[in-house]
């Protein structure tokens, strides 16, 4: 059904799972839920069988699934040494662990989600990002999701890039074997799948933002860049 680094093909039952979503935005008004039933309609959500309730998103018609062994993410960008990690690598980095409620902005949520991996500001201590740098610009495996955040918000203590969630490996349809884990902000910008950061000089607004939602997607309603 998969091979490392390919993609899986996603049924027609999990497409399905798509139609709830209609009635469950809380947050955005009805503008922004156009906008967002078109993402999600030329994609999928859906809930998957599991006590978690999570609903598992992907904005491509299928999602990848690669294996951690064949996993890699590149830094590069406005930094002094760009470097591809592998999951060895970033698994020998101090760590972090962080449970915190997961929040969709569509309205659903799950409460003590168990998260571990390594602080996005630790990489970027270690690739020692050049005085030009303004923002991170993240791309995913599924050659579609992209995200962004400004240096400082990338650097606050609780933005991960995660290999654990749930209490085990990041699962494939999660994002794993490595995602963006963005405690602070809603669900969008925890970007699966993790490909690529580039240290880049503006803020380039990411796949959701290009839709309709803000940039800065503080939990708190702030769409200030400053929390
Ligand atoms: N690559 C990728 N990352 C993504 C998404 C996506 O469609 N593709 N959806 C985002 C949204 S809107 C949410 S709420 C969370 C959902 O995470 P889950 O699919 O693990 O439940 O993933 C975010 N990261
Ligand atoms: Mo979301």
């Amino acid at each position: 059904m998969s091979e490392p680094g390919g993609q899986v093909a996603v049924g027609r039952r999990v497409f399905l799972g798509l139609i709830g979503l209609g009635a469950a935005g809380v947050v955005l008004g009805a503008g922004a839920q156009q906008k967002i039933g078109r993402v999600l309609g030329s994609g999928l959500a859906s809930l998957l069988p599991g006590g978690d309730r999570f609903q598992i998103y992907s904005v491509s018609d299928s999602f990848p699934s690669i294996s951690p062994d064949s996993y890699r993410l590149s830094v590069s960008g406005l930094v002094e040494r760009p470097v591809t990690l592998t999951l060895a690598d970033l698994e020998a980095m101090p760590s972090v662990s962080l449970v915190r409620t997961f929040q969709c902005v569509t309205g659903w949520r799950v409460p003590g989600v168990h998260w571990q991996g390594v602080r996005l500001g630790d990489v970027l201590d270690a690739v020692e990002v050049k005085p030009t740098a303004v923002a991170l610009a993240f791309d995913s495996y599924d050659g579609v999701d992209t995200e962004s955040l400004t240096l400082d918000q990338a650097r606050l203590p609780d933005v991960i890039i995660a290999y654990s969630m749930l209490g085990g490996p990041i699962a494939s349809e999660h994002g794993g074997p490595v995602r963006l884990y963005v405690a602070p902000m809603f669900g969008y910008k925890s970007l699966k799948w993790l490909s690529a950061i580039r240290v880049v000089d503006t803020v380039e607004p990411g796949y959701w933002e290009q839709n309709g939602y803000p940039a800065n997607g503080w939990l708190d309603g702030s769409t200030s860049p400053r929390a």
